[in-house]
Formats: C-alpha cells, structure tokens, sequence
C-alpha cells in the first residue's frame, strides 16, 4: 500500500482538478448499510419490488416502508472520517466536485459543499401529480404521504432502476469527469450505469492527458481495471492519509 499511496499523494499533488465519485462504501463506517454487501439493503426486499416504477406503482406503502427505514437509519448516523478527508480536500482545491450515488447527504453533513447527488436524495419527496420536490430533512413522514399542494401520493425524489438521472445533475457530473485530473473513485462496487461510465470517460484517450484514476475500497471492484492506482482498505482511513501526506488540515 505504501508505494500505491505514495503514487496516489504524487498524483494528487501535480492536480489541478480532482474530481470523485463515491457510492456505499464511502458511508460504510458511519454505520449506514451497502447495498450488494451479505447485509445489503437489497436482503430481503428485490430491487424490483423497492427501487423501480413498476415496485413503486405495485405497492407503494412498501417501498415507503423501505424508504422511511433508511431516512431513519441516516437519522442516526454521522459522517466518518472519509467524508471529512473529503470536505478539506474540496477546501484545498479550487476545483473539486463529488458526484454521489449515495442518497445519504453524508458528504453534505461533513461540509463538502459541491455535490452531485446522481441519484437523488433520501431528504427530498416529489409528487407523482404536480412534481413539486420538496427538502423534508429527515422528518418522519407518514407511511403514504400525500402532497400538501394536489393531494397526489408523494414518492422518494430518488433514481429508481430503469428511470433517468437527473439531466442538469448528469452533465455536471460528466463534465467533472471530463475535465479532471484525478478522479477518486470511492467505495463504489462499479456495477450500477451510467453512474459507473464516469471512470471510462475520466480515462478517455482522447483528451490530451486522460486523468489518473485512484480507487479507495476494501477490495478490486469492476473499476480495478481502468485504475491507475489502488488504496484497499477502508475509506475511512485511506482518504484522511492521503489528506496527512499532501498536508491538508481536516
Ligand atoms: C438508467 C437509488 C437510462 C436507489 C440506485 C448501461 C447504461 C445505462 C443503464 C444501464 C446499463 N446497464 C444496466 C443498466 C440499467 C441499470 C443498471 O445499472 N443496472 C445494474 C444493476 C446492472 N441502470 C439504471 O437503471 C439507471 N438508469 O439507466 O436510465 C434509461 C432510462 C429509461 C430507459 C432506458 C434507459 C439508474 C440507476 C440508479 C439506480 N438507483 N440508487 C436507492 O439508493 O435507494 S443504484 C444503487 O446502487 C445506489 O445508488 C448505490 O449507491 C448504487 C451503486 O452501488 P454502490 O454505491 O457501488 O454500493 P455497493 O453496495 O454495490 O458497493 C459498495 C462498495 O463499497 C463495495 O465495492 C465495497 O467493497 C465497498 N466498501 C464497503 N465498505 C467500504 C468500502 N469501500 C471503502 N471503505 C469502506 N469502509
Ligand atoms: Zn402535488
């Protein structure tokens, strides 16, 4: 790891741009569960029957049921380690964005500030009628809420499988992976598009310098190979080590 960190603080050091996209395992140590480990989320409920559409239009009490499960969860827990080597590092660089799969707003919590949240958010709601989106923090809300406004049953303002990301979201997203120097790719098993074409687009050839890919996880994931560097182990520790070694104050 030594000589892989070492390579990782070089990188870091010669960037101009950084950006990173983080998934589950970047909130794994605050205690909130991932989705494909044996304890995942996904245990006991099918990602069809929770995270799609069609999960949602079959029976939406229990995908609410699921969903005020983690707002719940998120309730309780704070952001680790990881999450604060993150928000200094956005302090140290004029441009550094994180792209989040997770729904969590843990990196918000640890004070990163430029966030793309690619697939949603657990704080918000949206109406199935008039598509008002509205910030609930995390209050509890009822087992079907409805909208103050049309009276229509509200849903999660989060990405479902076979649904569309957010297309402002999106291009900002690209574009952070576009134009970086380094992206930090961090806790994420790499599986789940388009979030995870991020990493193909920040090696693309066919800018004058493809940015270095660094990989913070506990273990190889589908993205191993289009890495440039490797830090296994826990987020939690690598990223506040990388932090220590470039000298930025967390
Ligand atoms: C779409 C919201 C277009 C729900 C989620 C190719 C192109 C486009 C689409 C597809 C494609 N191929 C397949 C698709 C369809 C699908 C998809 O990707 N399927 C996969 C499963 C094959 N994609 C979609 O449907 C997307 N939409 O394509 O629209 C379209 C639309 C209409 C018509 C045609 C096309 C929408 C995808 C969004 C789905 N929503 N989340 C919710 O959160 O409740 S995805 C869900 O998975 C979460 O967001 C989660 O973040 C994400 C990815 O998982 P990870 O974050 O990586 O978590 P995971 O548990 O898998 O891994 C954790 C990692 O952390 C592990 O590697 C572990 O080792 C590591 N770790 C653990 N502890 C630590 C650690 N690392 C470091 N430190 C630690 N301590
Ligand atoms: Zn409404």
């Amino acid at each position: 790891m030594a000589d892989e960190l070492a390579k990782a603080v070089a990188a870091l050091r010669n960037a101009k741009t950084v950006a990173v996209l983080s998934g589950a395992g970047a909130s794994a140590e605050s205690g909130v569960p991932t989705f494909r480990a044996s304890d995942g989320l996904w245990e006991g409920h099918r990602i069809e029957d929770v995270a799609t559409p069609s999960g949602f239009k079959r029976d939406p009490a229990l995908v609410w049921k699921f969903y005020n499960a983690r707002r719940a969860n998120v309730k309780t827990v704070q952001p680790n380690a990881g999450h604060y080597a993150l928000a200094a590092m956005e302090r140290h660089w004029k441009e550094f964005t994180v792209v989040t799969q997770n729904v969590d707003g843990l990196h918000q919590a640890a004070g990163s500030v430029r966030v793309h949240e690619i697939h949603g958010s657990l704080r918000r709601t949206r109406c199935t009628q008039c598509g008002i989106i509205r910030d609930r923090r995390l209050d509890v809300l009822a087992e079907l809420p409805m909208c103050v406004d049309c009276g229509a049953m509200l849903r999660p303002d989060i990405v479902w499988f076979h649904e569309m990301l957010p297309p402002d979201v999106w291009q900002h997203a690209e574009r952070a992976a576009e134009t970086c120097d380094v992206l930090l790719v961090v806790g994420t098993s790499a599986v789940v598009y388009p979030a995870a074409s991020l990493i193909p687009i920040a090696k693309q050839q066919d800018r004058a310098s493809p940015a270095t890919v660094i990989e913070c996880n506990l273990t190889q994931t589908e993205a191993s190979a289009m890495a440039d560097i490797g830090l296994y182990g826990p987020s939690g520790e690598s990223l506040p080590k990388l932090c220590a070694e470039l000298g930025i104050p967390i």
